[in-house]
């Protein structure tokens, strides 16, 4: 097995301290950080979903294998983001109300801080009211919404609805999370949609230039 393999399987089978271990090693040995974040961590991901999807594994497994994910994410924040020097934009992100998803919306902050963008992380399971505030206090150029159960893609509408509706400076609402599509994006009135924590950084850009 290879050590992204390894790594992949460690992360399945929520082996926190392997995990760890593996992602060190690999970076020892020179493997790119965004490498393995494509290769191994958010494929064990979606290995970890399909499982659940089919029986196979249930939520506490989910959570272990969460947390190995968690694990080898904060080792590779730091090599994530390349610390910029004063950052150019700011923005807020937070996981919609109802949501305690947050792996991927980590991502995304990581990244966005790695192009130079001041983040504020609201967390999980944040009423649209929190993100209003956020918004009048810290005047961002961005605002990143995040859901991935299909049951919290209402609140997330109801979210930039409520954020139009507020009275804040105008600002740029991008939306992401496995069950959203552009589509969506453009029903709810967001400006932008992204995939993946990449997309989100050059997306994020366009709606700042
Ligand atoms: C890990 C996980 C959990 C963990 C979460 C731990 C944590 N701290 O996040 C735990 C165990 C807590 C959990 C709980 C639940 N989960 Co869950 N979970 C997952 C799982 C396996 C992985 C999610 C993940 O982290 N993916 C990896 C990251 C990197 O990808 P991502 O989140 O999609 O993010 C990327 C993009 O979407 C995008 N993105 C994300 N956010 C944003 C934001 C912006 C602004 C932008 C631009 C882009 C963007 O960029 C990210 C990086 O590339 C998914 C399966 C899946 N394939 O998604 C199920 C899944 C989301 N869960 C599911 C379910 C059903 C649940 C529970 C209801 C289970 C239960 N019965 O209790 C609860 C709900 C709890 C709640 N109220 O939120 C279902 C949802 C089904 C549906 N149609 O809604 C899924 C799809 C599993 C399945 N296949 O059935 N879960």
């Amino acid at each position: 097995m290879t050590l992204l393999e390894q790594l992949f399987q460690a992360i399945v089978s929520g082996k926190s301290k392997d995990a760890k271990a593996l992602a060190q090693q690999a970076l020892t040995e020179g493997v790119r950080p965004t490498e393995l974040v494509d290769r191994a961590l958010v494929p064990a991901m979606a290995d970890v979903g399909e499982k659940f999807k089919t029986g196979v594994i249930f939520v506490p497994e989910m959570l272990v294998a969460a947390r190995a994910m968690k694990e080898a994410m904060a080792l590779l924040a730091p090599h994530l983001a390349a610390a910029g020097i004063s950052p150019k934009y700011t923005a807020v992100i937070g996981t919609v109300q109802g949501d305690l998803h947050d792996i991927g919306k980590n991502l995304v902050a990581i990244m966005w801080k790695g192009a130079n963008f001041r983040v504020l992380d609201l967390g999980t399971n944040v009423p649209a009211e929190k993100f209003i505030a956020a918004i009048k206090e810290h005047q961002p150029h961005v605002v990143g919404l995040s859901a991935l159960l299909t049951t919290t893609m209402p609140a997330m509408a109801a979210t930039v609805q409520a954020i139009r509706a507020s009275g804040t400076p105008p600002v740029k609402v991008l939306i992401g999370g496995a069950p959203i599509n552009s589509q969506f994006a453009r029903e709810i009135g967001a400006d932008g949609y992204a995939p993946d924590a990449a997309t989100a950084v050059d997306i994020a850009l366009q709606l700042v230039a």
